[in-house]
């Protein structure tokens, strides 16, 4: 992969978006190695925890890529749309948790990937927006779904309809990113909440980030059916009569075993 790296650590991996000539726009190339990297670190089972974050110190994704959609008609910008749509929707549904270290401009599809990871933290540098209307089109990878679910439909119709920036303080203050860091602690940062994750069991987690997320599409009592289903599903892992038992036999140092 030319615009992609993936790197591992213990049970933590790490996509970095590698392009940064371009502040790492989102081309098809780019979302298509993304893709690819997903699929790798998914079908490693030893990853129970994944960050997502940008190459160099001035950008994590400063957008969909200008210059490769300024052409396309609508059939080719829906074909787009929705590719990227899917890679976003495969991260925000991937089987771990994934966190975004924001670590600079994070713009138009730049802010819709970091919506679509679980936990956003950002360098005090980072800037979020949806510029897109000042470019003549709508957010398409997923702004105008994730935002107003993530920040509120009032600031998030402000964000979209005056296309205007937020600097990392405004969006910790709004709810978008959970912590404002130095750019030079972003990233250990980042490791250090994806070990606490990964230290946990890891199915327990799983059903945790798919109670949560299904639950927010749909009505209380939907949302406390699907609690209980992933609640009980615990009970058929040997990681829940593990955690258990340490807790009864006041064992502190766990070790899950993913099963
Ligand atoms: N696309 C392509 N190239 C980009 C880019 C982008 N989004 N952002 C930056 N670059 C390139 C610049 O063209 C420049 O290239 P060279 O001129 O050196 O060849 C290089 O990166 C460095 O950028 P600057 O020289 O502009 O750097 P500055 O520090 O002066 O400015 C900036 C940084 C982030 C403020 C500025 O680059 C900027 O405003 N960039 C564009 C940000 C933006 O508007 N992003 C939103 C893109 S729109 C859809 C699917 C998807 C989407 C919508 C619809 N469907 C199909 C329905 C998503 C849309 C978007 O994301």
């Amino acid at each position: 992969m030319e615009t992609i790296l993936v790197n591992y650590e213990g049970h933590v991996a790490t996509i970095t978006i590698n392009r940064p000539k371009a502040l790492n726009a989102l081309s098809t190339q780019v979302l298509t190695e993304l893709n690819e990297a997903l699929t790798e670190v998914e079908n490693n089972k030893e990853v129970y925890a994944l960050i997502i974050t940008g190459a160099g110190e001035k950008s994590f994704v400063a957008g969909a890529d200008i210059a490769e959609m300024k052409d396309k008609n609508v059939e080719e910008a829906a074909v787009y749309g929705k590719f990227g749509n899917e890679v976003f929707r495969r991260i925000e549904t991937f089987r771990c948790p994934v966190i975004a270290a924001v670590n600079g401009f994070a713009l138009g599809g730049g802010c819709e990937l970091a919506m679509s990871c679980d936990i956003r933290l950002a360098s005090e540098n980072a800037v979020f927006g949806q510029p897109e209307v000042g470019l003549g089109i709508t957010p398409g990878f997923g702004g105008t779904q994730r935002l107003a679910r993530t920040v509120g439909v009032g600031i998030a119709k402000e964000m979209i309809y005056t296309a205007r920036n937020i600097k990392a303080p405004r969006a910790a203050e709004i709810g978008l990113v959970n912590r404002v860091v130095a750019l030079e602690e972003l990233m250990p940062t980042a490791m250090k909440m994806a070990n606490g994750i990964a230290a946990n069991a890891p199915i327990a987690v799983a059903n945790a980030k798919k109670a949560i997320n299904n639950g927010l599409q749909t009505d209380i009592e939907s949302g406390v059916a699907i609690e209980v289903e992933e609640f009980s599903n615990c009970f058929a892992t040997e990681d829940q009569t593990y955690g258990m038992t340490c807790f009864l036999d006041k064992v502190k140092e766990k070790s899950f075993s993913n099963k």
